[in-house]
């Protein structure tokens, strides 16, 4: 069972934020109402999984948290021996991800497993799938984790990158900073909750811009990156090898 996020519903020291038993417990509402659209990013990474799987090739759901996204890609996929391989290297969100998703019954092998992305093998890979993980990664080991996933990349296998992302310029930023408060606010979230938060969240997530990620994904060599989803500061894009 998981609850109610209210982390920082009270006045405290800030600290970094951690993916910790904490999180784990209050996950699935924190992210659904922290991040506008999440259940639609979900599902339809889900569908364009179903769509690129290959057969006899793994799909990873990197930085894998509770599952939603490894099994919105099981129940999509139709191609003969395919397995799912999700990493996430909180111990809390890996031994809790293998409970939920022993509550689901699917023909498709998954293997979670606790371990940093950055030292992950990727490979024999149709779908890499990285829902708001990047973000977490140094921002000087993003392009080397991109170039392993590129790497591992069959041919016309494809990358499902979500971010948050910062704006072009400080206006556009901030406009879209307000934005995404207004949200939270709507979500029931108080000031004090919002700007915690932002505290806790602002060494541990770095984010680039939208221009950042394109010409980044381009220069490893990525053939064709699509934006398919954008509200506020937070975007979902796919990149085709
Ligand atoms: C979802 N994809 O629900 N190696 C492995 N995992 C990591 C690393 C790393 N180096 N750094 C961070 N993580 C999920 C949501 S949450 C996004 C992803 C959010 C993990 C971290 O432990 C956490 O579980 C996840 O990446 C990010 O679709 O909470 O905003």
């Amino acid at each position: 069972m998981t609850g109610k996020d209210s982390i920082y519903a009270t006045e405290q020291t800030i600290k970094d934020f951690t993916f910790d038993q904490h999180v784990v417990e209050v996950f699935p509402d924190m992210i659904q109402r922290s991040v506008p659209g999440y259940a639609t990013i979900v599902s339809t990474m889900g569908k364009l999984a179903g769509t690129y799987a290959q057969s006899n090739s793994t799909l990873y759901d990197l930085g894998c948290s509770l599952g939603a996204v490894t099994l919105s890609m099981r129940r999509n996929i139709e191609k003969e021996n395919c397995q799912i391989v999700a990493i996430d290297n909180s111990s809390a969100m890996v031994e809790r991800c293998k409970l939920h998703l022993q509550g689901f019954k699917s023909d498709v092998p998954v293997k979670v497993e606790l371990g940093d992305i950055n030292e992950s093998a990727i490979e024999n890979a149709s779908v890499v799938a990285m829902n708001f993980t990047l973000q977490f990664i140094a921002p000087e080991q993003r392009a080397h984790l991109l170039e392993k996933i590129f790497a591992g990349l069959k041919p016309g296998g494809v990358l499902l990158l979500s971010e948050k992302i910062r704006g072009e310029n400080e206006f556009n930023d901030n406009l879209l900073i307000d934005l995404h408060h207004d949200f939270k606010r709507a979500n029931g979230y108080s000031e004090l909750e919002i700007s915690q938060k932002r505290t806790a969240i602002e060494n541990v997530m770095i984010t680039d811009k939208l221009s950042t990620h394109h010409a980044r994904l381009l220069q490893i060599g990525f053939k064709h990156i699509q934006v398919w989803y954008q509200c506020f500061n937070f975007c979902s894009l796919v990149a085709v090898k």
